[in-house]
């Protein structure tokens, strides 16, 4: 028998020395395979007399119970070993502050901040949203829009115009997003309650122009539409708009060729110290234009003006992000720098007003 406690001890020595899996597996080949030790000892047993059968088989048994159950505890130490050592490899800090994705480090343009909240602030008030071509016809631009022939604004210092196609018609980028509200009439029936904002372009550059920029313009068009609902609508809007509880609005009469009557609009102010601050103060700023619809522009576009009347408005969504958000010059707003937009820009999901 001392053969067999020396084959215990040398499969329980390789079992307990094997460092992975792989001399694990050779250690119970060793042991227990077909042509390994304790194999090897049973197949002694048949040359021996019964009573020594019996007392040698039960020690063999007893040597393979010991050596099964010694690679089953070897196995799980090496799983748990194996464990431990993949936890202290993948450890991460989580003291170290969390690295920005890129979707944080990006900015909104104010323009597109400053659309979405006026865009947002006329939904409220029960307005659709309307857009249209950049590249436009004369007739959608001017001529709908009840602008005479030899109009000033028609002219190519102005005016945009692109070489005349085969049919000699010459298209041009609209000067303003009028035309998106003319194709808005042609299409629907009134009630129209409608807010168009888009590039717009013009032959201009300066301190306070560029040949593209914004704007947003609002139609309504009803059977009862008139100046009163048009004074209450834009104060609403610039109450929202520049977040004051209230607004002092002057109403002067002006001139455009698809309005009649036609009025400027200036907000009260206080200048100071660079600052402006809305809803106090003696000093007056012009913000937008706006007037009844003139009748041979509801005319031109199909809706009978005997039946029906609207309003209208535009202003410069650029110039509201200026006055609003305090960027200096209009030309840096299309620079692309990224330094002006980490400091005028801002995060997805602010929201308009909120905080
Ligand atoms: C301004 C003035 C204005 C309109 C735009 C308009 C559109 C149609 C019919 C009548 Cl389809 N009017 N739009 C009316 C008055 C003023 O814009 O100063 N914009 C920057």
């Amino acid at each position: 028998m001392d053969d067999l406690a020396s084959l215990e001890a040398r499969s329980l020595a390789a079992i307990a020395a094997a460092g992975d899996e792989g001399a694990l597996e050779q250690a119970r080949l060793d042991a227990l395979g077909k042509k390994g030790a304790v194999s090897a000892a049973l197949a002694t047993l048949g040359k021996m007399a019964p009573d020594e059968r019996r007392a040698a088989g039960a020690a063999i048994n007893a040597v393979k119970d010991r050596v099964t159950e010694a690679l089953a505890a070897r196995k799980g130490e090496l799983k748990s070993a194996a464990l431990s050592a993949r936890l202290a490899r993948e450890t991460i800090d989580v003291t170290l502050p969390v690295r920005p994705s890129p979707a944080e480090a990006g900015r909104v343009h104010p323009i597109a901040q400053v659309t979405d909240e006026i865009v947002s602030i006329f939904a409220d008030m029960g307005f659709s949203v309307a857009e249209g071509p950049d590249v436009e016809t004369d007739d959608y631009n001017f001529t709908k829009l009840n602008f005479p022939v030899g109009h000033p604004a028609r002219e190519m210092q102005d005016t945009f115009f692109f070489a005349p196609d085969a049919k000699g018609e010459r298209k041009l980028l609209r000067t303003h997003t009028s035309p998106v509200q003319v194709r808005t009439m042609l299409a629907k029936k009134p009630p129209i309650r409608v807010i168009c904002p888009g590039r717009v372009y013009r032959s201009d550059w300066d301190e306070t122009h560029t040949p593209m920029f914004h704007q947003v313009e609002g139609l309504v068009v009803d059977s009862s539409a008139n100046l009163g609902n048009l004074k209450w609508t834009l104060e609403e809007f610039l109450k929202a708009f520049f977040e004051t509880p209230k607004v002092g609005l002057r109403f002067r009469p002006s001139f455009f060729p698809f309005t009649e009557p036609s009025v400027e609009v200036d907000v009260q102010c206080r200048r100071s110290g660079g600052e402006i601050r809305f809803g106090e103060g003696d000093d007056w700023l012009e913000i937008l234009g706006s007037g009844m619809v003139h009748p041979n522009v509801l005319r031109n576009c199909g809706i009978d003006p005997d039946v029906h009347q609207g309003f209208a408005f535009g202003m410069g969504i650029d110039r509201l992000a200026m006055l609003k958000y305090g960027a200096p010059d209009l030309r840096d707003f299309f620079e692309a720098d990224v330094r002006w937009l980490r400091h005028f820009g801002f995060r997805a999901l602010d929201v308009p007003g909120g905080e």
